[in-house]
């Protein structure tokens, strides 16, 4: 990959606090120029509604909204019919328990999870489980931070009629096998959803070789602007999915008291978009296709071996969370000794080191962890050696100053 000495010029953030070391990448990634600049051009020269103009102006705006759907498409390995744009993540899986969730469980039925979800894929479901009577089962994480896939011959019943889990953890860094879980799913004929938060951003994702039916994005996460996500599914299946939203734009014919609705992805796309900010994550997913998501890949997995080998060497009072292996990406979730993880992390802050403390979306996780939080540390693509190397000298000042309390 170029050097992310390099990469680091693209980001105009880094120019401006030269002093930062940003490790918060998992919950929202920097935004190349390309990607700033993008917005700026939109709103300069292209600004119009989309899907309603006879004139020009709104012509170019739909073709650039249009084309940021393609380039969606290409980043995921998709058709671009079954691309839908919607803000992040959490709306692209709540869109699913609205349109689908709802409407098709019953009492009986049952949603297969996994204990490392985020609550942007617990929450949703608990909806379905209260209004519906449906049964929330999830698959185990096993003490080094992996599935217990041997519980899913016990767990995968006939009454399972969702799986829907993470492709990886915003806590472990776990790059669970999505492809065999979908594959053993698909045989008792349930659906399958993959919270693509974590993947989409840092590897290369071909949806239709995961053998799901479904998976969301967020773009802030991938260099891209907030407020813009994605929500891909195999056609036939939104084809057969009643809409989330009704409004503008999703429709094909309205009456006084009744309706018909657009084909997909229209259909779930009620009211002006994000169009701007879908224009730029179409920009982003270019820029990221062109370092190379398999580079970014390795790059991030070279990190996070080097400071997890580090951190084992040279603090033992440093303890880490996730599995260690080609299964990792990098994210590394740790405490010091007893020490509460917003204390860790402010004073890893004093020495300019930006890291997350707390349950990160993820009580049922950390409960399992026995911890009521973890501070977390995540690198990406402009993330440096150096940069890790300050992060463990900072820890190491950190420690030094509670040893105390240690
Ligand atoms: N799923 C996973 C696996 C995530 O990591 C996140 C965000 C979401 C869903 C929700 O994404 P959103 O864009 O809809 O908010 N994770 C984090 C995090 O780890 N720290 O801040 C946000």
């Amino acid at each position: 990959m170029t050097s992310a000495y390099l990469i680091r010029a693209d980001f105009p953030l880094f120019a401006a606090r030269p002093e930062l070391v940003y490790l918060d990448s998992t919950a929202t990634s920097q935004k190349p120029r390309v990607v700033i600049e993008a917005l700026e051009h939109y709103y300069r020269e292209i600004n119009a509604n989309v899907h309603r103009g006879a004139y020009d102006l709104s012509v170019q705006a739909t073709l650039a909204y249009e084309e940021a759907r393609r380039k969606m498409a290409r980043f995921l390995g998709a058709d671009e019919r079954e691309i839908i744009f919607v803000r992040n993540t959490t709306e692209a899986l709540n869109l699913l328990v609205y349109a689908w969730g709802l409407r098709v469980l019953k009492a009986g039925d049952e949603i297969l999870l996994t204990e490392m979800e985020h609550h942007a894929n617990l929450v949703p479901w608990h909806l379905v489980a209260v209004h519906t009577g449906a049964k929330i089962k999830a698959i185990p994480v096993r003490g080094d931070g992996r599935l217990d896939l041997d519980s899913l011959d016990r767990l995968l019943t006939d009454r399972v009629r969702v799986v829907s889990l993470t492709h990886m953890s915003n806590v472990l860094g776990t790059v669970n096998p999505v492809a065999q879980i979908a594959k053993a799913a698909k045989e008792k004929g349930a659906l399958v959803i993959v919270d693509g938060a974590q993947s989409a951003p840092h590897m290369p994702v071909d949806v239709t070789g995961l053998g799901a039916d479904f998976f969301a994005l967020s773009g802030h996460k991938m260099c891209g602007p907030t407020g813009a996500g994605v929500l891909w599914g195999r056609y036939e299946m939104l084809e057969k999915m009643q809409p989330f939203l009704g409004g503008g734009e999703m429709i094909n014919e309205v009456y006084l008291e009744r309706s018909s609705y657009a084909k997909p992805p229209q259909r779930f796309e009620a009211g002006t978009p994000a169009i701007a900010e879908a224009v730029a994550l179409g920009v982003a997913a270019e820029y990221l296709m062109g370092i190379g998501m398999q580079n970014i890949w390795q790059h991030d997995r070279s990190l996070v071996d080097y400071a997890l080998a580090r951190l084992d060497e040279e603090l033992p009072e440093v303890k880490t969370f996730g599995p260690r292996g080609p299964d990792r990406g990098g994210v590394i979730a740790f405490t010091l000794g007893g020490l509460h993880a917003h204390d860790v992390a402010t004073a890893l802050d004093q020495h300019g080191i930006a890291v997350r403390a707390g349950h990160h979306c993820a009580q049922p996780l950390h409960r399992k962890l026995g911890l009521a939080a973890t501070a977390r540390a995540s690198f990406y693509l402009y993330t440096t050696r150096d940069e890790v190397d300050r992060f463990i000298e900072a820890l190491k000042k950190v420690r030094e100053f509670f040893k105390d309390w240690l």
